[in-house]
């Protein structure tokens, strides 16, 4: 009787673990590309920083998975082994504490956040990584609500252009080729970019989700984006931080282009640079008031002298 039993235990158990490997092998392998990288948006090869930050990503998804997955099977197994039984009477053996097995949940849960929080550290400091000498630095200033673009490029015959565009809000009627209408941001394929993210006004947020990268635009403030463009194409850009009334048509276009093509675009563009003097708060920018020669000590819209 016994020896059967033992039997039949076997062969539900190889049954339970034929069927979690089978599900693990269907989840981990990802039926598609789009799985594969965890459905983000944009391709491994988008920028230089999309392969990695979709590793992280991705791994994070599969350990902890693999937790869940230990996890349910203890409790469904708990719950099983340990069910009432027929005949059961009163109750089951209490126990109040153990103090290895509490250790062991105080232990490994930490150990899983330092975990996570190293790989994340990780790729972080590796994406963050400030590159003093990319030849095209882009001044992007957000502002209710839209985007102003400021580039110089140092060519590869050394010579600088400089080059802005001053984006006007985007009118969303529902017509056809609204898009068109909407600031564009250019840039070279294979180039180094670095970002000059700042604000005119409220706190905004510069977002190219294909990039997988996204940052807070502070008044008052610069944050710093560096990143290559890696793939010809088009792509969106927007605002991720709600910023007021028309947050939601803060959009831009992103078209990255091959060097010759970004060149003409810059011709095309309005020259030179636009910078803080546009700036709506000017205690937040003391030396672009001083240069438009604003009354810092009368505030906007009152006073009269
Ligand atoms: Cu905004």
């Amino acid at each position: 009787m016994r020896a059967q039993n033992d039997a039949g235990r076997r062969t539900r158990r190889r049954i339970t673990a034929g069927a979690l490997g089978a599900t693990a092998m269907v989840v981990l392998s990802g039926c598609s590309a789009e799985a594969q990288r965890g459905w983000l948006p944009g391709t491994r090869e988008t920028t230089n920083h999309n392969a990695q930050l979709t590793d992280l990503w991705v791994n994070s998804w599969i350990a902890a998975l693999a937790v869940g997955l230990l996890a349910w099977a203890a409790m469904i197994w708990c719950m099983v082994a340990y069910r009432r039984r027929k005949n059961d009477q009163g109750f089951p053996k209490q126990t109040a504490y153990n103090v290895p097995i509490e250790t062991m949940f105080t232990v490994l849960p930490i150990l899983m956040v330092f975990t996570l929080w190293g790989f994340t550290d990780r790729v972080q400091t590796s994406v963050d990584t400030p590159i003093d000498d990319s030849p095209l630095t882009v001044q992007v200033h957000g502002k209710q609500w839209s985007w102003d673009f400021s580039y110089s490029y140092q060519q590869p015959n050394g010579e600088v252009k400089e080059a802005h565009y001053q984006g006007i809000q985007a009118q969303l009627d529902g017509a056809e080729g609204v898009q068109d209408t909407l600031p564009t941001l250019y840039l070279p394929e294979d180039v180094p970019v670095h970002f000059e993210l700042k604000s005119r006004d409220v706190a905004h947020s510069f977002w190219i989700p294909q990039f997988l990268q996204k940052r807070d635009m502070l008044p008052g403030k610069t944050n710093h984006l560096y990143l290559t463009p890696q793939e010809q194409g088009s792509f969106d850009g927007k605002c991720a931080e709600l910023c007021g009334e028309f947050h939601s048509e803060m959009l831009f276009n992103v078209e990255v282009v091959d060097e010759a093509t970004f060149v003409q675009k810059l011709d095309e563009l309005e020259p030179g640079l636009v910078g803080d003097e546009y700036n709506r708060n000017p205690n937040n920018n003391p030396d672009g008031a001083r240069e438009m020669e604003v009354d810092l000590q009368t505030p906007r819209g009152g006073g009269s002298h």
